[in-house]
C-alpha cells in the first residue's frame, strides 16, 4: 500500500497526531486537523523515545540470572540488570514457563496484567500476553478495573449491564437540548476528558459542556475541588467533606420523601423495593431519620443548601452526574446506589438530557452520542484455569496463598502465586499501599515485564522484555468509544533490539514449539486485515459502511456519522419496560435488592446506607488532612512521567500538590517549597501549590509520578504510598485510593535527589 500521498498519522489515548520523521527519528507530532480541543500529553513521547529511560535490550536481575528462580525477591527494584539476547531471553522464559506449569500448575501463573497499555486494536499487550498464555493451558486472572470496580458489581444488581450504561450515556447534544439544572458528584474534570481508551479523534467534553451553559443548563459541582468545573459555566460550588456523598445523597432524598417532592408514578412502574428504602430515609428501620441536619455533621455542608438543593432538582429537569472517583472510596458501591435511587426518585431517568449519567468527561466518550458499534479483536482463545482475584487484591493474593475471600456473593480461594507476568500495566503505579505491595511482590519466584521504559514495574522485575511502542510498528486505530477510525503508520523501526509484544510472544511461543498455535499462521498485517473484515462486516449492521481496507490505508482516517438522534440512557426501558426490562432479576431498578440482601455482608446491605470509611475527616484521631490522589492533567497515569509536557508542570522535579492557604499557614508552608505528605502507611516529596481551590482540609495530589522509593518514601512523589490497599466491601473488593488521610510538613534541608528517571545498574 502506498501511503506515500498523505502524511503519517497515528492515534494515542490522548488524540490523533500527523508524524514528522527525519533521518528514521520522530522529531514531532501535529495535532489532527479535526480535532478541536488538543490535548498536549501526546507531545511528552517525542523526547523519551530514545535516550537513557528507553530499554533496548532484553536483561536479567543479577540475583535471578546466578542464583536461579526465587532469588533474593526482597532484592527487586534494587538489583543490577545484565543485558542478555533474545535467543537467551526466550529460552529462560520457555524454560521457566514450563518449570512452573509442570510443579505447580497453571493456576500459579498469575497474569491479570491490569492496566491501559497503548492504542491500536491489534498490538494490545494485555490480549496478546492472554492468548500466548492460553495456547499454554492458562493462568489466574484479575476481575473489574481499577476505575469503578465497585459500579462494576453493585450496578447490575440494581439497574444493569455497567457497560451497556457507560456505552449508552445520555448526550452533551441531548442534554443541551432537554436539561435545566446538571448535578455533578466528582465535577466534570475536562483534565479527565483529553483521553478515551483506544484512540480518540476530536476532543468534545469542552465544546460539550460550553454548549449545555449556553443553552441554560445550570451547574452545580458537588466536588471537594472547585476547578472540576470549568469556571466559564459558573456553577455554583458546593464541598463536602470526600468519601461522604452517599450522606448527602441519602438526605437529599429525605427531602424529596417527607416534602411529598418524589415522582410516585415513577416508583410504581419502574422501581422495586422503594417502601423498603424509605423506611430507611425515615428512620422508620434504624431509629435515625436521615435528615439535611444529620447529613450536615458527617458532610459539614449547611443543612439549608442540602434543602434547598433537593427542591432545585425536584423543580427541574434535572440530570445528576456521578463522577467515577465515586467508586475509589471505602464503600464505594454505596454512592453509586443512592445515585441511582435519588434520580428513581425525581423520576426522569430515561427522558432526554436528564436522569443520571455516569461521569461526564471521565473521558472524551462519556457524553458522546455515537452508533453502537462492534469491532473485532485479536482472539484470546480460552482460559482454563477457574481461578481469579478482583483486580485490586493483588497485594492479598501474594500474602496470603490458599487464603479466602469474598466477592459479589461467593467465598473464593487464592491461588499459589509462583509467577507473575506484566504486559501493559504498571502495578507500581496504580496499585495501593505501594510498601506493602513491594513486600508481597517479592515472594513470586518470577516477575516478567514487558515494558519500553525504565518505570518502577520495569526496575521491579526478574526478566525485562523491551517493547516498541505504537510509532514503531503499524495497527489499527479501531475504536467503539469513539467517532474516527485511524490507521495507525509504523513511523520509525523499533528502538534499540526492542520488538512488539507481539513478536516478543512469537519468539517465546517458537521456544516451546506453540508458534503455529500462537499465530495460526497469520503475519501481523494478515491479522489486522482478518479483523477490519469482521468489523466491516458488523459495521454494516449497525447501518453504516467502513470502506475497504486499501480505501482506508490511502485516506488513513475515517469519521463514522453520529447515530440519527441524540443518544438517552436507558429511553426504550422508559417507553416500555415489559417489552425493554432492566437485566436486573425484577427487570425494575432495584431501589431494595433481594439479591444483594440475601449475601448477608454488613459492608453492603440490601439498600444504600451511609457507613464511616475506614479513614474521613469526620472520624477520630489519626491524621488532619484527606488526601484526593486524582487523574493527572499532564500524563495518562504514569505514561510519559518522565516525557517534556509532565516535567514541565513539576516543581523542582516533584509531582505538585495543592492545599487551601489555611492550612499551609497553619503549618508555615510557602508556595514553591518541597514538602513531605506522611501517614502511617509511608511518605512521599512533592512541591506546594497554595490555591483555595481546594476546600480546607483536603490536599490534591495527582497519581503517575513514577514511583522512586528508598524504604517507606518515595522520593518522587508517587501518592500510592500513602493510600488505603482495603476492598470497598465484600460486594466488590474495589479500590478504595480516594479514602485517605494524610499529614503534610516542610521538607528537611537534606531533600533526597529524586532517581525516578536515572535507569538501574546494567553490568
Ligand atoms: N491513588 C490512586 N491510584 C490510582 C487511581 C487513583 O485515582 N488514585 N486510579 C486508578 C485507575 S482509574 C487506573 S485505570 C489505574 C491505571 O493504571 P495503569 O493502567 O496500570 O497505568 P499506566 O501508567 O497507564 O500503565 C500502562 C503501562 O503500560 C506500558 N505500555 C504502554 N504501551 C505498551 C505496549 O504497547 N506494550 C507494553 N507491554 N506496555 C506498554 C506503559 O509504559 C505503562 O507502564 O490506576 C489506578 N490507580
Ligand atoms: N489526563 C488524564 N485523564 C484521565 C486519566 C489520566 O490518567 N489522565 N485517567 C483516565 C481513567 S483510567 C479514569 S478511570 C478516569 C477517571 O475519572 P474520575 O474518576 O473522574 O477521575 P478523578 O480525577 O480521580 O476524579 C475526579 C474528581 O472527583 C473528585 N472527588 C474525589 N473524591 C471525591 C468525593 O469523595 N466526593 C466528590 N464529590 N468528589 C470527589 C476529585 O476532586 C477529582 O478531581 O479518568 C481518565 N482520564
Ligand atoms: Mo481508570
Amino acid at each position: 500500500m502506498d501511503t506515500r500521498s498523505r502524511d503519517l498519522i497515528t492515534t494515542t489515548h490522548w488524540g490523533t497526531y500527523n508524524v514528522s520523521v527525519e533521518d528514521g527519528r520522530v522529531t514531532g507530532l501535529k495535532d489532527f486537523a479535526e480535532d478541536g480541543d488538543p490535548s498536549p500529553i501526546g507531545h511528552g513521547i517525542v523526547d523519551v523515545l530514545d535516550g537513557p529511560t528507553r530499554i533496548k535490550s532484553p536483561m536479567v536481575r543479577k540475583s535471578w540470572l546466578e542464583g536461579g528462580p526465587g532469588t533474593a525477591g526482597d532484592k527487586r527494584g534494587e538489583d543490577a540488570f545484565v543485558e542478555v539476547s533474545w535467543a537467551d531471553a526466550n529460552r529462560l522464559v520457555a524454560a521457566e514457563l514450563k518449570r512452573v506449569r509442570d510443579a505447580h500448575g497453571n493456576a500459579s501463573i498469575y497474569a491479570g496484567s491490569y492496566g491501559w497499555a497503548s492504542a491500536g486494536r491489534f498490538h494490545h499487550a494485555q490480549g496478546q500476553l492472554k492468548r500466548f498464555l492460553n495456547c499454554m493451558g492458562g493462568f489466574t486472572r484479575s476481575v473489574n478495573t481499577y476505575s469503578y470496580a465497585a459500579a462494576e458489581v453493585i450496578v447490575p444488581h440494581v439497574l444493569g449491564t455497567w457497560f451497556d450504561m457507560l456505552a449508552n450515556t445520555t448526550g452533551w447534544d441531548s442534554i443541551a437540548e432537554a436539561c435545566e439544572l446538571f448535578v455533578a458528584f466528582g465535577g466534570v474534570p475536562l483534565k479527565n476528558g483529553q483521553i478515551s481508551q483506544g484512540g480518540t479523534g476530536n476532543h468534545v467534553q469542552k465544546q460539550g459542556l460550553l454548549d449545555a451553559h449556553k443553552a441554560g443548563v445550570k451547574f452545580v459541582n458537588v466536588s471537594p475541588i472547585r476547578s472540576d468545573l470549568l469556571d466559564t459555566v459558573g456553577a455554583d460550588w458546593l464541598s463536602p467533606r470526600p468519601s461522604t456523598d452517599a450522606a448527602l445523597m441519602i438526605a437529599l432524598s429525605y427531602v424529596l420523601l417527607t416534602e411529598g417532592l418524589q415522582n410516585e408514578a415513577f416508583l410504581e412502574k419502574y422501581t422495586v423495593g422503594f417502601d423498603r428504602y424509605a423506611a430507611y430515609l425515615t428512620g422508620a428501620e434504624d431509629g435515625v431519620p436521615k435528615t439535611p441536619e444529620w447529613a450536615s455533621e458527617i458532610c459539614e455542608l449547611p443543612a439549608d443548601d442540602i434543602r434547598d438543593l433537593a427542591r432545585r432538582m425536584a423543580a427541574h429537569r434535572t440530570m445528576i452526574s456521578i463522577s467515577w472517583s465515586l467508586t475509589r472510596q471505602d464503600h464505594g458501591e454505596q454512592p453509586y446506589w443512592a445515585a441511582i435511587n435519588l434520580a428513581a426518585m425525581l423520576g426522569q431517568i430515561g427522558l432526554p438530557g436528564t436522569g443520571i449519567g455516569f461521569g461526564y468527561s471521565a473521558t472524551n466518550k462519556s457524553g458522546q452520542s455515537l452508533r453502537n458499534m462492534h469491532f473485532g479483536s485479536f482472539p484470546q482463545g480460552k482460559n482454563p484455569v477457574r481461578n481469579f482475584i478482583p483486580v485490586a487484591r493483588i497485594s492479598e493474593m501474594l500474602e496470603n496463598p490458599g487464603g479466602t475471600f469474598q466477592y459479589n456473593g461467593k467465598t473464593h480461594e487464592f491461588p499459589d502465586v509462583k509467577l507473575v507476568w506484566w504486559a501493559g500495566g504498571n502495578p507500581f503505579h496504580h496499585h495501593q499501599d505501594l510498601n506493602r505491595l513491594r513486600k508481597a511482590w517479592a515472594k513470586p519466584d518470577t516477575v516478567i515485564v514487558n515494558e519500553w521504559c525504565w518505570n518502577s514495574l520495569a526496575r521491579h522485575a526478574d526478566i525485562v522484555l523491551p517493547c516498541s511502542t505504537t510509532l514503531e510498528r503499524s495497527d489499527l486505530g479501531l475504536n467503539p468509544r469513539d467517532a474516527y477510525q485511524v490507521v495507525m503508520d509504523q513511523a520509525i523501526e523499533p528502538v534499540g533490539a526492542a520488538k512488539s509484544d507481539h513478536d516478543i510472544f512469537r519468539g517465546i511461543a517458537a521456544e516451546l514449539g506453540l508458534e503455529e498455535d500462537f499465530t495460526e499462521g497469520r503475519s501481523p498485517e494478515e491479522w489486522q486485515k482478518w479483523m477490519y473484515e469482521i468489523s466491516r462486516q458488523s459495521a454494516s449492521r449497525s447501518a453504516f459502511e467502513l470502506p475497504d481496507w486499501d480505501t482506508l490505508q490511502l485516506k488513513g482516517w475515517i469519521k463514522v456519522p453520529p447515530p440519527e438522534k441524540p443518544t438517552v440512557m436507558l429511553e426504550a426501558f422508559r417507553e416500555d419496560p415489559d417489552a425493554n426490562p432492566l437485566k436486573t432479576p425484577s427487570g425494575r431498578i432495584e431501589m431494595y435488592s433481594e439479591t444483594v440482601a440475601g449475601f448477608d455482608y454488613a459492608d453492603c446491605p440490601g439498600h444504600p446506607v451511609w457507613m464511616e470509611p475506614g479513614e474521613w475527616l469526620g472520624g477520630v484521631g489519626s491524621y488532619p488532612l484527606h488526601m484526593i490522589s486524582n487523574q493527572p492533567r499532564t500524563k495518562l497515569h504514569s505514561q510519559l512521567d518522565h516525557g517534556s509536557v509532565s516535567r514541565a508542570a513539576q516543581i523542582d522535579g516533584r509531582e505538585p500538590l495543592t492545599m487551601h492557604p489555611d492550612d499551609a499557614a497553619a503549618r508555615n508552608l510557602s508556595d514553591g517549597q518541597i514538602v513531605r505528605i506522611f501517614n502511617q502507611r509511608g511518605d512521599c516529596y512533592a512541591g506546594l501549590r497554595i490555591s483555595d481551590e481546594v476546600r480546607p482540609g483536603v490536599i490534591q495530589i495527582a497519581t503517575g509520578a513514577w514511583y522512586d522509593p528508598d524504604g517507606t518514601t518515595c522520593r518522587h512523589g508517587n501518592p500510592n504510598v500513602l493510600t488505603l490497599d482495603k476492598g470497598t466491601s465484600n460486594l466488590a473488593q474495589g479500590p478504595t485510593a480516594h479514602s485517605c488521610l494524610v499529614d503534610v510538613e516542610a521538607a528537611a534541608e537534606d531533600i533526597p535527589e529524586s532517581r525516578a528517571y536515572t535507569p538501574p545498574v546494567i553490568e
